[in-house]
């Protein structure tokens, strides 16, 4: 393990400690049980390799050594844990802002966890909570398709790489220190409020649901509507075919596009 001062990193917190593996198992894991046993608050955790790597509810994560990011940013929220939960929609803008710096492109957001660009993910979150004396830490995973240029075949359908759709090699620094920059920030402004109020206009200029035709996978009984955007809690609102109004809670459903996977 080293320590990586990352040269260009301006923030107060976010990043500012930033142990870096070759390999592991997950930085989601090794985030926990580090908060577990000491203050962790912008905390962050990179690894070259991460040899099982996840996505939500048990699904993998696949990325490529040495080419891509995998990183798990520790916070210690003051914030209601119920509210803990909007931390990924603050994560997702503050990914697809620092890829527009680094990149001048424009990704897109597929709520709540993915980011797109032509359609295609480069980006996927995953937040985890646990608790431990006094409080409770939140570990936000974040895997980025930096400069690689292949995908197994499950995934290559759908998957991309910054380098594949810029055609250029990326900085991972200079990408993982505009991210935490970006964070930081709308980090302070989301907890002003503990929701997504004055966040809600910015994520929604960005979020590829918008005005679409989705397909809400509800493990009971599946939907088709069209999104109109999020409430300030973070739920995407679905117009059903019949013209009632859903509110979609992020943990518990996938959304598609009918026509693709946005
Ligand atoms: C996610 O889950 O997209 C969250 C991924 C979070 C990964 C980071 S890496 C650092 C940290 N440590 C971890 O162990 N995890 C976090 P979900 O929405 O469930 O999507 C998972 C699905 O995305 C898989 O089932 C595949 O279909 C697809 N997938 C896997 N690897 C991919 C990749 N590199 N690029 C695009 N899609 C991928």
């Amino acid at each position: 393990m080293r320590n990586l001062e990352l040269e260009q990193l301006e923030t107060a917190w976010a990043g500012k400690t930033c142990l870096c593996f070759d390999s592991m198992e997950s930085t989601q894991n090794y985030g926990k049980e580090l908060g577990k046993k000491e203050p962790v608050h912008g905390t962050l955790i990179l690894a070259e390799e991460q040899t099982a790597g996840r996505g939500r509810r048990g699904r993998s994560w696949q990325s490529e050594k040495g080419a891509n990011i995998a990183m798990s940013l520790c916070l210690e929220p003051k914030l209601r844990t119920e509210h803990a939960a909007g931390l990924t929609l603050v994560m997702a803008l503050a990914v697809a802002e620092g890829i527009k710096k680094v990149t001048g492109r424009e990704p897109q957001i597929k709520w709540p966890n993915d980011i797109v660009l032509n359609g295609r993910k480069i980006c996927g979150i995953l937040t985890e909570m646990c608790f431990k004396d006094g409080g409770y830490i939140v570990v936000i995973g974040v895997g980025i398709n930096v400069n690689n240029t292949g995908f197994p075949e499950d995934i290559k359908g759908t998957a991309s790489s910054l380098k594949l759709e810029t055609g250029a090699e990326i900085s991972r620094e200079a990408l993982i220190a505009s991210v935490m920059e970006c964070f930081e920030n709308y980090y302070e402004i989301y907890e002003q409020t503990e929701d997504l109020a004055l966040l809600k206009e910015q994520y929604e200029s960005m979020l590829a649901n918008k005005n679409r035709e989705v397909n809400v996978l509800d493990p009971k009984e599946p939907y088709k509507g069209t999104a109109k955007g999020i409430n300030s809690a973070g739920n995407l609102i679905v117009v059903c075919e019949d013209g009632t109004e859903k509110e979609v809670y992020s943990g518990e459903v996938s959304v598609r596009g009918i026509y693709g996977y946005v």
